[in-house]
């Protein structure tokens, strides 16, 4: 077994850096020279510009610029726009308004950027924005998703009447309609999933740069794809070519999806260097980013399940309606939740399926990605309605859920909304998960808890998501220099998923460095040939997969050298631990000294090709469908509606383990941003349009003191689908939590007949359901 090698629960070696304060974050940076800038935004919802006078801001002292739209128009500069084919009901094009980076005419929610001021000092530039004088005229909002959805809402748009941007469907439609019709019983219900933001540690930021001489932009952000922030920036805002660009990031302190891509104040940060020809930086403020950033989820579904006789399911309908916002500013905002809906139907043989999903505009920050896009709203839904059923029809759940489960004899599996489950145990995770968290025990502790005055519920939510999207390929290049130690360069961006430790150990594992050889390098354009970025739990499926066979060319080449150093034919060498051997003897060569022979011509074939550097761009053929068993257990106060998680079991098989450490923490904390969402945090809109929730005092986040032990297992099954039998992990944890806490909680308030309850599971929410069931009954 390899010290650092595949499989091992090697401690990430970033972290001395990063706890010693050695991490560079994008706050960090700071250029000569360099002026501040900051946002103005819209206080209002809705409302028309009737104008904006700058005067008094621009005499400010400090102050280098104040722009406005207006003057974005005028130099040229373009907006990206959406590109995925999409229609709206009546098969007309979707409606798709491009976001502009300042507002000339109408803002369209609390937030929205309406001037940028750049100033000497970040005191100067606020102090200034303040003496910004814009006239606005309100108009009617609408932040609700149902409400956006439904006939007579304001306009979110006047050139889209009815705010549907668009719809998309999956599934067939009339062979479901044929089951339905056959179904014995059919059980319907409509669950809300909320809106949260990512509240990461670290604000984002950007700081633009513009060098005269070279013609040439650096942006330095903390971003998800750098390479494809460049590609945005360069064909559709400034339209240079992308050698007249290089995108830098740097550590970054959590992103959760919503780092993802382009925001407009990249636009502005390296148009304003261009223009005053010195460096300029944003730095989002914590109060600022609830404002600023795109949100995630915000969806209300219906879904609807048809059983025959026996309780097997025979059909799924599902209608979504996802909240866009205001924008649809890229394809990020169309993503949620329907790229991910496929996976609606989870874990269970659903012979019909139809999902259709209706994307609505409204007066709110855009929606974009967030840990599991679409695919925690897709288990949300399936799980609750499972438990919902067995409720209603009085069956035990799991014995629901061990009815309808797709057998691991019956893989691959091409479920009716076009996803193929290639492998996976699906049986075996759950019966591990509750031997784990000793189901059978749990009477005798509901018991225990209503000895002491409180209500306990478990729960058991299966899930299953799509991972590593084969849209997208991913670069690796294995870099070695003449004294033998390597440069791994990586088209991935960590953001704290622990990726230097991850792919040190795959290069080791296939080539036998010390990682201690190795310089692990990410989030530079001008370093890194290609990078997609990670999103979508795609960076140790894809990334490690390139890294793997740009290794294998390293072997090929190293094989050829060694050959000749050795005095034998290339085909009787081999490689192994680092050392290539003439087969059958003690002769041997390490991979460093071949590396240093590569530079050097002499020691090489006559007419070699000397050197020693290798990339490899890999795309998977399909998507991988890591999986797993969640098994949560509540205890609910019925005197004051707190809920306490007291337990909590996952058993997730995500194919080849790469690091059971580093897995276990994005396990744990994607569980712990589920958690979040269903107990306390939630985004929230006034009736006015005005954004109640944008700071920590009103936007609750959940602390240790929420938390139980949580218990990770594995129970891998290796996909055939890449080299390394990897499936996706980084938003696994997060897509069965939403359901397992919540059907907890359900579970939990069964014996005080609380049958509907939608997330967050606050104490006053819940109090409140307890209490009207109570006064209902007459109590
Ligand atoms: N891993 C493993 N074995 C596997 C798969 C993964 O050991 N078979 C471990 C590795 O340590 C790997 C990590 O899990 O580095 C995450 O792997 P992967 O599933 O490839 O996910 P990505 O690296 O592509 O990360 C993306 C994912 C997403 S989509 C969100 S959102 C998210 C997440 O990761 N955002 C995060 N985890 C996050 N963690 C932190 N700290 N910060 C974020 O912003």
């Amino acid at each position: 077994m390899k010290r650092y090698g595949i499989g091992q629960s090697v401690p990430r070696f970033e972290d001395s850096r990063l706890l010693r304060g050695r991490g560079r974050f994008q706050d960090d940076r700071n250029l000569p020279g360099q002026s501040y800038g900051v946002v103005l935004r819209s206080p209002h919802a809705h409302a028309r510009i009737v104008s904006i006078d700058t005067a008094a801001a621009r005499a400010a002292p400090g102050v280098l610029a104040v722009y406005t739209g207006e003057d974005y128009a005028a130099d040229g500069l373009g907006m990206p726009k959406a590109t995925l084919p999409r229609k709206r009901p009546d098969g007309s094009p979707m409606f798709a308004p491009q976001r502009p980076a300042l507002v000339v005419d109408r803002v369209r929610y609390v937030g929205d950027p309406v001037a940028f001021v750049v100033a000497d000092s970040l005191a100067e530039a606020k102090d200034a924005a303040e003496l910004i004088a814009i006239d606005y005229e309100p108009r009617s909002a609408v932040t609700d998703t149902a409400a956006a959805a439904s006939s007579g809402a304001a306009p979110v748009w006047d050139e889209c009447p009815d705010n549907i941007s668009n719809i998309v469907e999956k599934g067939n439609k009339s062979a479901t309609e044929a089951a339905f019709a056959r179904a014995v019983r059919t059980i319907k219900r409509r669950y809300v999933i909320t809106r949260v933001h990512a509240q990461y540690m670290e604000t984002r930021g950007a700081l633009g740069v513009y060098d005269e001489g070279d013609e040439r932009y650096t942006l330095y952000t903390d971003c998800q794809y750098p390479h494809r922030v460049r590609n945005m920036l360069c064909s559709t805002v400034f339209r240079i070519p992308e050698s007249k660009m290089r995108v830098v990031s740097g550590d970054i302190g959590g992103a959760f999806g919503s780092k993802g891509w382009q925001y407009v104040e990249h636009r502005l940060v390296l148009w304003a260097a261009r223009k005053l020809q010195r460096p300029v930086k944003w730095t989002c403020e914590r109060s600022e980013a609830v404002l600023a950033d795109e949100h995630g989820r915000d969806s209300v579904g219906e879904i609807e399940l048809g059983l025959d006789g026996d309780n097997k399911f025979v059909g799924l309908r599902l209608h979504l309606i996802g909240n866009i916002g205001a924008y649809v500013g890229s394809d990020r905002n169309l993503l949620v939740p329907s790229m991910m809906i496929g996976t609606a139907v989870g874990v269970y043989d659903i012979p019909s399926a139809y999902a259709l999903v209706t994307g609505v505009l409204s007066n709110t920050s855009p929606t974009a990605p967030y840990r599991g896009a679409g695919r925690p709203e897709a288990i949300y839904l399936i799980e609750r309605l499972i438990d919902d059923t067995a409720r209603e029809l009085n069956v035990d759940p799991l014995e629901l859920r061990r009815r309808n489960m797709i057998p691991a004899n019956a893989m691959p599996y091409q479920n009716a909304l076009g996803c193929y489950y290639d492998c996976g145990d699906f049986l075996a995770n759950m019966d591990m998960a509750l031997a784990a968290a000793d189901y059978a025990g749990f009477p005798a502790r509901r018991e225990q808890s209503r000895a002491r005055g409180m209500l306990r519920g478990i729960s058991v939510a299966n899930a299953i998501e799509q991972a590593a999207s084969p849209a997208q390929s991913e670069f690796a290049e294995i870099r070695f220099d003449t004294s033998g130690s390597v440069q791994l360069l990586m088209g991935t961006k960590n953001q704290g998923q622990g990726h230097e430790t991850t792919f040190k150990q795959i290069l080791h594992e296939r080539l036998g460095l010390d990682p201690g050889d190795v310089h692990f390098t990410d989030g530079d354009t001008d370093q890194v040939a290609f990078g997609m970025g990670t999103n979508g739990s795609r960076s140790t499926v894809v990334g490690g997969s390139a890294i793997y066979l740009a290794a294998e060319k390293i072997i090929e080449k190293g094989r050829r050298i060694a050959g000749h150093m050795l005095e034998s034919a290339a085909t009787d060498i081999e490689f192994a631990h680092g050392r290539f051997l003439v087969a059958g003897t003690d002769r041997a060569v390490s991979l460093k000294q071949v590396a240093a022979a590569a530079f050097v011509p002499a020691r090489l074939p006559l007419g070699f090709d000397g050197g020693l550097y290798e990339s490899a761009t890999y795309a998977p053929s399909k998507d991988t469908y890591p999986n797993g068993c969640h098994v949560c257990e509540v205890e609910v106060d019925p005197e004051t509606g707190d809920v306490a998680v007291v337990n909590y079991v996952i058993v997730d098989d995500v194919g080849t383990v790469i690091n059971p450490l580093t897995l276990k923490g994005q396990i744990v904390g994607g569980i712990a941003q589920g958690l979040g969402q269903i107990l306390m945090e939630r985004v929230v809109y006034d009736d006015t349009g005005q954004l109640v929730t944008a700071s920590f005092m009103d936007y609750a986040m959940p602390r240790a003191d929420v938390f139980s032990h949580i218990t990770v297992k594995s129970n891998p099954v290796p996909t055939k689908l890449n080299p390394l039998g990897a499936k996706g992990a980084g938003e696994a944890g997060c897509v069965g939590s939403l359901p397992s806490i919540m059907n907890a909680v359900m579970n939990a308030l069964e014996p005080v007949g609380v049958r509907q309850l939608d997330m967050p599971a606050t104490s006053d929410r819940v109090w409140k359901a307890i209490r009207s069931v109570a006064k209902e009954n007459g109590k």
